[in-house]
């Protein structure tokens, strides 16, 4: 699945194997999609390049054989390497701009904002899509900058790139973000922080589409 037209990003699933308690990550991410998370980025930190490597593998096969995109989260070469749709960088990573020539023009380039200049930026650096967050508080990453509702309502109205929001969303809280109008709804732990994950995005992906 390269094709970056069209690209579904209503429910965005990141992974964090911390937040599996040993369940399997291919599993989840499968149990995930059946659910009905239409795209699925692969996040891991301080693993070595071939551990990453493999997990990317594996995570294609599986988002293969459901025609979901896959993304890869920091790493440029993984990306390429396992024929990744896509990948996603933040403000610390390689700039957007320098990304966009080493992917080409035919894989998503996703990349993390938390305010409009920053969400501007990317639109004209090439991004094909912002995260925006942390939205609410969330327990998955340290040292989120925190995106308020208006601004995330803001950068919305502001770019014509798709938005996704991140940060602490889950089936409670999902209402308010569906009111900024936003493209999509980044989730970690609402998901994978559920003993029944396939449940748990079912329920998340029936209040999206129910919209
Ligand atoms: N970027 C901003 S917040 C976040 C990331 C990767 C973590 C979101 O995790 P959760 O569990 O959905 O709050
Ligand atoms: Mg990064």
């Amino acid at each position: 699945m390269n094709l970056k037209m069209n690209v579904n990003y209503s429910l965005y699933l990141v992974t964090d194997r911390d937040i599996l308690k040993g369940k399997d990550l291919f599993k989840s991410i499968e149990d995930a999609i059946i659910g009905g998370v239409t795209i699925v980025q692969i996040r891991e930190k301080n693993i070595s390049s071939l551990e990453f490597y493999n997990i990317a593998k594996k995570a294609k096969m599986v988002t293969d054989k459901y025609n979901i995109p896959l993304i890869i989260n920091d790493r440029i070469d993984i990306a390429i390497a396992v024929d990744a749709s896509g990948v996603h960088l933040g403000q610390q990573d390689l700039p957007a701009i320098v990304a966009r020539n080493l992917i080409g023009k035919n894989k998503i380039l996703g990349i993390s904002v938390s305010n409009l200049e920053l969400a501007l930026k990317a639109e004209k650096d090439t991004a094909d899509y912002i995260g925006v967050g942390a939205v609410f508080n969330t327990n998955t990453k340290k040292n989120t900058n925190k995106v308020s509702l208006d601004v995330l309502k803001q950068i919305k109205s502001c770019v014509n790139i798709p938005v996704v929001a991140i940060g602490g969303i889950n089936e409670t809280n999902i209402k308010s973000i569906q009111k900024t109008n936003v493209d999509g709804i980044a989730v970690v732990s609402a998901i994978l922080g559920k003993d029944d994950i396939k449940n748990a995005s079912k329920n998340i992906s029936t209040i999206i589409n129910r919209r």
